[in-house]
């Protein structure tokens, strides 16, 4: 059975959870992390000396870190040829989505929006550097948006591996207390997304644990 280190409401958790949950694997989810602890203990270093979620162990003694390099162990061990293509064309077009989400939607928007809206106290919160930071998303936002205007996933017609990069990050972003540019295609999307029952169990999970 998987282990997965990490609380649920750590983004980078729920990305590797959606993943789980969506290949329809067993797993057990341990607790670690902010509120929770047990990143600084010896045996958890040894397993990442990072001292962060996620952390994934599966058999054979696989021990793995960094939620980009868990997807896609998981979508190699156990995904079918739909979720993570074998041919190299196909699967580098996935795995340029998935990228991509990685580098230039979380980048521009976990730290510089998320952590100030929601983890930053309201008299700490910098408006200016926000606006200036979501005006940066949506530049990222618009790709997404031209791309899901002529394709039902973000890598073409299939849900892949690209769309829990992406996805796993869209239920914050349209929920949190922000001005947001309507994005038709990219709306509708996120809202198939949550017509999923694994994105509803293990993405739409409260972050007012996390909030300042
Ligand atoms: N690049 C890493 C980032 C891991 C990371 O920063 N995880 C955060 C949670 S999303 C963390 O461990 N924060 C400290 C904590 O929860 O105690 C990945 O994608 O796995």
């Amino acid at each position: 059975m998987l282990e997965i280190y990490g609380r649920s409401d750590s983004s980078n958790v729920q990305a590797v959870m959606w993943c789980v949950a969506e290949l329809g694997l067993e797993y057990v989810r341990y607790d670690i992390g902010h509120r929770f602890g047990g990143t600084n203990t010896k045996e958890f270093i040894d397993m990442n000396p990072n001292q962060t979620v996620p952390v994934l162990r599966d058999k054979d003694g696989l021990t793995l870190w960094e939620s980009g390099a868990i997807l896609r162990y998981l979508a190699n061990q156990y995904g079918d040829d739909r979720f993570w293509p074998k041919s190299p064309n196909l699967r580098a077009n996935v795995d340029k989505w998935a990228e991509w989400s990685k580098v230039s939607v979380a980048i521009n928007f976990t730290i510089p929006i998320f952590w100030e809206v929601v983890r930053t106290p309201k008299e700490q919160q910098n408006s200016q550097l926000i606006d200036k930071a979501i005006k940066a998303l949506e530049v990222k936002l618009s790709i997404a948006d031209y791309q899901l205007a002529k394709h039902r996933y973000l890598a073409g017609d299939n849900f892949t591996l690209a769309d829990i990069q992406l996805g796993h990050m869209l239920y914050r972003y349209f929920d949190i207390d922000i001005e947001r540019k309507k994005f038709h295609h990219l709306g509708l999307y996120y809202k198939r997304l949550c017509e999923r029952p694994m994105y509803s169990k293990h993405v739409l999970v409260s972050y007012e644990a996390l909030r300042a």
